[in-house]
């Protein structure tokens, strides 16, 4: 493998694919999935593929042109994902590492990855030093309510998941225990149920609701408030015997640092996208493997896959597929396990056909 691959060109293109659920979370719905499509073409012929998700197709078209806009920086440049993410992260400093300019850069740097293991000829895992493996898997729902709730979780059982996610925040804190308690007597008390209130409540009902559900053999409560409070779910933290879960919305391995020191979470679940990338997992990989903490995936569940194989506290993979309907299924589950696919790179694959249909 020649060590002077270099970047040739930067391919990127919008879509709004269909999801086979809505994602009904307690603060809005994310009923369609707003994906930029990153072809990173090299001097080697080797083309590294990403994406990123911007959850509102509003924010599709600014994220769209953030990416397309690092071209001219990246041009020429090695392909080498630390130099890229030194020269990005000096280039951005006086703007800042967050948002729109995080998750482009967070989509550089996946391709990156992806071009380098497929130059070497090896899946991403193993370039990162590990083998593909299974990992545990935990299906992701949404707030469905109890006849599509039930639906989604008896089929999850079936499929042999031994955890799934709910989401709730209903108008009640009945209703919340109503749907626990359907689906807990659906999945049997084997399996666990984890519960994402995605920062709907203030930390009073979050810590009043918290304290109903602990009957509940419930395995992790999920952003019971904003996110960003770290203070305020560290107060929730110590007020409840249930695990809190967080990171989904961490800007870099920074942030997750601030949370992780403000005691705020039991667990961590980085988003790949904006925690920055596989550059940006494996500095949080790190600190979590240094603080104990059990690491588990948000959505991009393709990369997610190769990561959590080489991360010490390794948790779940979350199971919620947002570009299946223009990528190929190489990331398969059986058994409640997703299996890293033994292919050159992170597995992405798309399916021109498909995209053509959704483009933006
Ligand atoms: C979630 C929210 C919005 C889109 C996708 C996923 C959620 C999760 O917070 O944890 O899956
Ligand atoms: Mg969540």
């Amino acid at each position: 493998m020649n060590s002077n691959v270099t970047i040739r060109s930067l391919r990127v293109r919008a879509v709004n694919v269909p999801l086979e659920y809505p994602v009904k979370t307690a603060v809005g719905i994310v009923a369609t999935s707003p994906l930029i499509l990153i072809d990173l073409e090299t001097s080697a012929n080797v083309t590294g593929r990403a994406y990123v998700f911007t959850y509102t197709p509003t924010a599709l078209k600014a994220t769209g042109q953030m990416v397309k806009d690092l071209e001219q920086i990246l041009v020429g440049q090695p392909l080498a994902p630390y130099e890229l993410d030194r020269l990005l992260c000096a280039r951005f400093r006086l703007i800042g590492t967050t948002g729109l300019v995080r998750m482009a850069m967070a989509g550089i740097d996946m391709a990156a990855w992806d071009a380098l293991a497929k130059l070497h000829e090896v899946p991403l895992v193993t370039l990162l030093g590990g083998t593909p493996k299974k990992i545990p898997a935990y299906d992701s729902h949404s707030m469905d309510g109890i006849e599509v709730g039930s639906k989604r979780a008896a089929e999850a059982a079936e499929r042999g998941y031994q955890a799934i996610k709910t989401k709730i925040g209903y108008q009640t804190l009945d209703e919340d225990l109503k749907i626990v308690r359907t689906l807990r007597s659906i999945i049997g008390d084997e399996v666990q149920l984890m519960v994402d209130y995605n920062q709907g409540l203030t930390i009073p009902e979050a810590i009043r609701r918290g304290k109903a559900l602990e009957q509940e053999n419930i395995a992790w409560i999920e952003e019971p408030t904003l996110q960003q409070d770290y203070e305020g779910h560290a107060a929730i933290r110590q007020a409840l015997n249930i695990p809190v879960q967080m990171g989904e919305n961490w800007f870099g391995p920074d942030e997750m640092a601030k949370a992780i020191n403000a005691g705020a979470s039991d667990f961590a679940m980085p988003d790949l996208m904006k925690i920055g990338g596989v550059t940006g997992w494996l500095r949080a990989a790190a600190l979590a493997e240094q603080k104990g903490i059990p690491l588990s995936s948000h959505i991009f569940q393709e990369f997610s896959a190769h990561l959590l194989a080489v991360s010490p506290t390794c948790h779940w993979i979350e199971r919620m597929d947002l570009a299946g309907a223009i990528t190929e299924p190489t990331l398969q589950f059986k058994d409640g396990q997703a299996i890293v696919p033994d292919m050159p790179g992170a597995g992405l694959s798309w399916r021109e056909s498909e995209i053509a249909k959704y483009l933006v």
